[in-house]
């Protein structure tokens, strides 16, 4: 039985479909601060913030795997830095200690590339970069995965983590990340608006598919245990691109599409970050591969964002 904390998410809520495919519906519970509106399946409410909460609905499902898919953002989580870094933390850690306490077979934390800072090769990236974040985001990620590695170590809880790059998905909208522009670019062209893009046309980034990045969780928490050598967390290179060369794809179905470049806050934050990321541990110990570039995932997202808002391509 597997339980998903933050399951209203980007990734949550999609990563929930997936895993009731391949467990079953009633194998599956759903939780976040909130119900979703039309959600199929079991759905608890959980505060990650709240260690009973947590083990009350571990123990009355009798769960053997937690994903840990709540935090707050790098953007948003520049707003209150104190708050972030609380709510980052202690979250992380009731789950953590619930699952040593509890006997739960495997956890899933997803920590990120904004892990990265001035101090890391901005090219391929590598595993054992130096980490010195710069969001509080980024530091509460690089105290995490090294948390991860705390717990296997001193408990032997099977904790496994990737550092995501940003999600693009049609499934569903990010929330406070410096990321997030890529997915909103998408919804603005098929809608036929303009774009203010939050970053510079050439700020290259690291990005991955939702169908890649699902299946590379998925991959990872099927993986042996023995294949996990790394217990910090798997750099994970899905596909790298800057505003520019995304408008370059978006304009072959959309010849009008108009973008203008507004850099705030976010720039700063996104100029810390790799513009690409090396790999190699992920592909070498568990078998890590992405399947989408940029021009596949581009093709995709606006076929089903158009028929998500169900227009037709003039
Ligand atoms: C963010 N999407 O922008 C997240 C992230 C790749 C960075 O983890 O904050």
């Amino acid at each position: 039985v597997v339980l998903v904390i933050g399951a209203n998410g980007q990734l949550g809520s999609v990563l929930v479909k997936s895993l009731q495919e391949k467990f079953g519906v009633n194998n599956v519970i759903a939780s976040d601060l909130r119900t979703r509106e039309g959600y199929q399946g079991l759905f608890e409410i959980i505060d990650a913030i709240t260690f009973e909460r947590i083990e009350e609905v571990v123990k009355a499902y009798k769960v053997t795997q937690i994903y840990h898919l709540a935090a707050i953002l790098s953007a948003k989580g520049e707003e209150n830095p104190l708050q972030t870094w609380d709510i980052n933390m202690k979250t992380m850690f009731n789950v953590f200690e619930v699952a040593r306490l509890n006997q739960i077979e495997k956890v899933f934390y997803p920590s990120s590339i904004a892990v990265f800072g001035e101090g890391a090769d901005k090219e391929s990236t590598s595993n054992h970069a130096y980490l010195d974040p710069a969001t509080v985001y980024g530091i509460s990620k690089a105290a995490g995965e090294n948390w991860a590695q705390y717990y296997f170590l001193r408990y032997g809880l099977d904790v496994r983590s990737i550092r995501y790059p940003g999600v693009i998905g049609y499934q569903s909208l990010p929330g406070g990340g410096t990321t997030d522009y890529a997915v909103d670019i998408f919804h603005k062209a098929v809608l036929g608006e303009s774009f203010s893009c939050f970053l510079t046309e050439d700020t290259t980034l690291p990005m991955i598919f939702m169908d890649d990045v699902i299946r590379a969780t998925i991959e990872l928490m099927d993986a042996p245990k023995e294949s996990i050598q790394t217990r910090t967390s798997y750099n994970l290179a899905g596909v790298s691109f800057s505003p520019k060369e995304v408008v370059e794809e978006i304009v072959k179905s959309y010849p009008n599409f108009e973008v203008n470049y507004e850099p705030d806050f976010r720039q700063r934050i996104a100029d810390k970050w790799p513009k690409s990321i090396d790999d190699s541990l992920a592909r070498n110990e568990w078998g890590w591969k992405p399947e989408f570039d940029l021009e596949a995932m581009s093709k995709i997202m606006i076929e089903k964002l158009k028929n998500y808002y169900n227009l037709v391509q003039a």
